[in-house]
């Protein structure tokens, strides 16, 4: 028997880059290194990742891969933005190989289906394609998956529908971890919960890097060889959640830590088992416990690997940074969204103005290299949003800051902003996303649905400022923001 793992790709051809994480630290347990653990999956069953880079490689070789009668399993990834598509994969499954058994999973998942009624819960929705939806940890659960379909092979038995699964259940509330996977049943659903207790990180196996396309190692030109070629680099957590409560962000879940003996055990197998010369850490905010990051970077003074992070302007001190950059830290990303203290505080950020200056002033002094993300659609005004990009143009200017990303604010389902939002229209991830063009693909979360008021004028608005304002070599999207500003200016003339 087959399972085949899918991470959706989006429709943004220019979004950030990275190794799709979720996926594989969903997939650990049962691609765990066969060495350590001699009933991972991998050992009993083929385990193929379909990681297209592109739309059109997705569609294109999708259905040849699920239609090999081999593939009982087909588990897609997806964000909210990777949403349709991935439903449009799993039509594509279920034509190919009706018998197949589909599953989905992900971010999107994590943020709806805990909250969902019945009646728009992809199960109850999307039946005809869709049969599992794990919500949560994934670890135990697809390990849970994979074992009862390979135990139901190896028995002889061809009968791998999803009634037979659900007679295996009573073993599923034991299983470390929170969340849940619900299975399809008629027009509803069964739901079997873990035990909900906190997952003990320790006691997961890494990411299994061999599986991962190696295209992913140069996905981030921030670290450079010799100031031309950039180094390979590698995603690492050294915790999951977050103690931001930020209204328009969804990443609240409660603060769940590694010991640091076991990130730097990480580093160390990543450098020599996939050369890998740098590290970008993708904790929500690495230093969300001060003295636990402080610890770590003692740690990490002996591996001597060159890092980065996303972090918060409120929780690097000039001690820390002094830590971090010793410890190899040459580069941090900030969430600055705009520089106006009362925008801030109403949108739960809970950083100032005065934070952001002082915060920036030490990492100048400490040589670490900055990146800012820039949040429009989050009560601003034009003025406010003016003062912010020109703001960030002169700190660009005095090589204080050297990245800068426009975001537009999107309704993430499940974010206090959207669950106030009195707008009538639906925030529905389950279509084409409502904006394809410029000037909307010249921000981070463009595509999507944001405020009413953020409408394609105001776009255009901080896009031309924008350009006029921040050296283009710092804009994270210059390609597409010099392309919208060609065209603003063919419409002037
Ligand atoms: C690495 C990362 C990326 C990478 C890889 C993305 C990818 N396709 O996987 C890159 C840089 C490419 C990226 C891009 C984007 N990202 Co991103 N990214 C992250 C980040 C920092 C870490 C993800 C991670 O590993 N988390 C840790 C794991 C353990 O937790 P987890 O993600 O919840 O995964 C668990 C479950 O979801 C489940 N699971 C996951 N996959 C599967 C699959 C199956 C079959 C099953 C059964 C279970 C399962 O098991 C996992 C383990 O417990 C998160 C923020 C964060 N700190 O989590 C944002 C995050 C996932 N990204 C986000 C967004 C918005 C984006 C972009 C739209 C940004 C942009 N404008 O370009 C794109 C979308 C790309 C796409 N293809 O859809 C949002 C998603 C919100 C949402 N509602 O979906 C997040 C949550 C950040 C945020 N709060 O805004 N991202
Ligand atoms: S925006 Fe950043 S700090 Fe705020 S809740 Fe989200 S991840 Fe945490």
């Amino acid at each position: 028997m087959k399972f085949v793992f899918v991470n959706t790709p989006d429709y943004d051809s220019d979004g950030f880059l990275g190794a799709p994480t979720s996926l594989y630290y969903a997939c650990s347990r049962i691609t765990s290194d066969p060495y350590s653990n001699e009933s991972a999956i991998s050992n009993l069953a083929d385990i193929e990742f379909f990681d297209p880079p592109t739309l059109e490689d997705y569609f294109c070789k999708l259905p040849a891969l699920v239609s090999d009668s081999q593939v009982g399993f087909v588990g897609f990834s997806n964000t909210s933005h990777s949403r349709y598509i991935a439903l449009r994969g799993a039509k594509i499954v279920r034509d190919e190989n009706p018998n197949c058994i589909i599953a989905f999973g992900g971010p999107h998942e994590d943020e709806t289906s805990g909250n969902l009624t019945c009646l728009n819960h992809t199960l109850s929705k999307w039946g005809q394609f869709v049969d599992i939806v794990v919500c949560g940890d994934g670890e135990y659960l697809l390990e849970w998956l994979g074992r009862s379909l390979v135990e139901r092979v190896k028995s002889g038995s061809r009968d791998l529908t999803l009634k037979k699964l659900k007679d295996h259940s009573d073993d599923v509330e034991k299983l470390p971890g929170r969340g849940h996977l619900d299975i399809r049943k008629d027009d509803s659903y069964t739901r079997l919960a873990l035990s909900q207790s906190m997952l003990e990180l320790d006691n997961q196996p890494f990411i299994n890097w061999t599986y991962i396309d190696q295209r992913h190692f140069n996905d981030y030109p921030i670290f450079y060889e010799q100031s031309v070629k950039p180094k390979r680099t590698a995603q690492v957590m050294t915790h999951r959640g977050c103690r931001g409560a930020c209204r328009f962000c969804t990443e609240r879940r409660q603060y769940n830590r590694r010991s640091n003996h076991l990130v730097v055990e990480e580093i160390e197998r990543l450098k020599t088992e996939h050369e890998v010369q740098s590290i970008f850490f993708d904790d929500s905010t690495f230093n969300d416990e001060e003295k636990d990051a402080i610890a770590l970077c003692k740690e990490l003074e002996r591996s001597r690997v060159e890092w980065g992070c996303l972090t918060r302007f409120d929780k690097v001190d000039m001690n820390a940074l002094a830590s971090m950059k010793k410890a190899g830290c040459s580069y941090i990303y900030l969430g600055l969204e705009q520089f106006d203290d009362e925008v801030l505080r109403e949108v739960g950020k809970r950083i100032s103005t005065n934070q952001i200056v002082e915060t920036l002033t030490n990492c100048h002094k400490m040589g670490i290299r900055v990146g800012v993300s820039t949040l429009f659609g989050i009560g601003e005004s034009r003025d406010i949003a003016q003062r912010t990009i020109e703001q960030v143009g002169s700190w660009c200017d005095e090589g204080i800051v050297e990245v800068v990303s426009l975001s537009a604010n999107c309704y993430h389902p499940g974010s206090v902003t959207s669950n106030c939002c009195d707008d009538e229209r639906e925030f529905e991830y389950d279509k084409k996303p409502p904006h394809k063009e410029t000037p909307w693909t010249c921000f981070e979360e463009g595509l999507w649905y944001h405020p009413k008021d953020f409408n394609e004028d105001y776009a255009n608005f901080i896009v031309d400022s924008a350009s006029r304002n921040i050296p283009l070599n710092a804009l994270v999207r210059k390609a597409k923001i010099k392309e919208a500003i060609s065209s603003l200016e063919t419409i002037e003339v």
